[in-house]
């Protein structure tokens, strides 16, 4: 269990690399790191492919960072999992095995990596502690990125026994909020449902499509306040276990697709897909843990979909 004894880990003056910078989860750690007087490092992905091992180890050993976040990885909604398994279990192993032991060898950096909610089994005991992981089955359409971020979790844990690295792991419940994936085959249900709203409501339509039954549940956390959450483990953290990270709170697909149309402004109806997967029927993280060391969300769901649309409606609506 933590400890209030444990020295803090400073990040002022330190180089911090961003790895994964360009995605919904690095631009949002980006611009929280800037309020902490460190050096933020990020490389391209046409310079460095984290997939490659020799890129990964050159650009270490050039740049020897003090303390990594690894939010690269090859992300996507329910459709994208289930249809490019390859892609989602060989990047997202290959991306990880890169970064930790090229860490380990390179600069021996504090790491946070991140894992997901949906890789507890299908059916844990909601809401799902972290000692839920490996107790069950995995959900059948995203087992393969699922079976990677196990891995992932379990290197930084090996790491840290075998090596004493300083390596830990945050278990994020499902994101939204500026930098979303809005390409509907790949994105995730926010990003679907305000893209498909606002379609509607602009084009006059009657109704929006929703995939599944609408009786699943999600708990959905912005992304701003995920970053916070990693700054915070980053700088308080330092044990073998992962810790989950999101609201505690959870609502069904139907009834977000509901607050999506008052944010929006939609007033027609919502048609259920049923040849469409639902997915995990619940995954509620336990978020006792992270509040016993400090931390809590601090953004209400109908403020983040109204900033999520607003950062949509800015950058994507009509750029198209
Ligand atoms: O967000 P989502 O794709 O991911 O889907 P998961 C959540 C729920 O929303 C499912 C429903 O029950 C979907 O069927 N849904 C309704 C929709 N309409 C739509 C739509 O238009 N698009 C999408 N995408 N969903 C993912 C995992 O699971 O969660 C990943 O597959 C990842 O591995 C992520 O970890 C956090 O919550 O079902």
């Amino acid at each position: 269990m933590p400890s209030s004894t444990e020295p803090p880990f400073r990040l002022e003056g330190r180089k911090v690399w961003v790895a994964g910078h360009g995605g919904m989860v690095g631009t949002a750690i980006v611009s929280r790191l800037e309020r902490e007087s460190c050096t933020i490092l990020t490389v391209p992905h046409a310079e460095v492919d984290l997939r490659n091992q020799a890129q990964v180890e050159d650009w270490l050993a050039a740049n020897k960072p003090e303390a990594v976040f690894l939010a690269a990885g090859t992300v996507g909604g329910i459709h994208a999992n289930d249809t490019r398994p390859a892609e989602f279990i060989y990047d997202n192993i290959m991306m990880v095995a890169n970064v930790v032991n090229g860490v380990w060898r390179q600069c021996q950096a504090k790491l946070l990596y991140l894992g997901s909610s949906c890789i507890y089994p299908r059916l844990a005991p909601q809401p799902m502690t972290e000692e839920a992981l490996l107790s069950g089955g995995l959900e059948p359409t995203n087992q393969w990125y699922a079976l990677a971020k196990i891995s992932g979790i379990k290197l930084c844990q090996a790491y840290r026994r075998q090596y004493g690295c300083d390596f830990i792991s945050a278990m994020p419940t499902n994101l939204y909020g500026p930098h979303d994936n809005y390409d509907l085959e790949a994105s995730h249900v926010v990003p679907a449902l305000i893209a498909k709203t606002h379609a509607a409501r602009e084009s006059g339509a009657e109704s929006v499509e929703v995939w599944g039954t609408g009786k699943p549940k999600r708990e959905l956390l912005y992304v701003e306040d995920l970053a916070d959450a990693l700054v915070f483990l980053m700088k308080s953290y330092s044990q073998e276990g992962h810790i989950n990270v999101g609201t505690g709170v959870d609502v069904t697909i139907a009834d977000l697709a509901a607050l999506v149309a008052r944010v929006i402004g939609f007033e027609g109806r919502f048609d259920f897909v049923t040849d469409k997967p639902d997915g995990a029927p619940r995954k509620l993280l336990d978020v006792s843990r992270l509040s016993d060391l400090g931390w809590r969300a601090q953004t209400d769901l109908e403020e983040g979909l109204r900033r999520a649309y607003a950062w949509y409606r800015d950058n994507v609506a009509g750029t198209t």
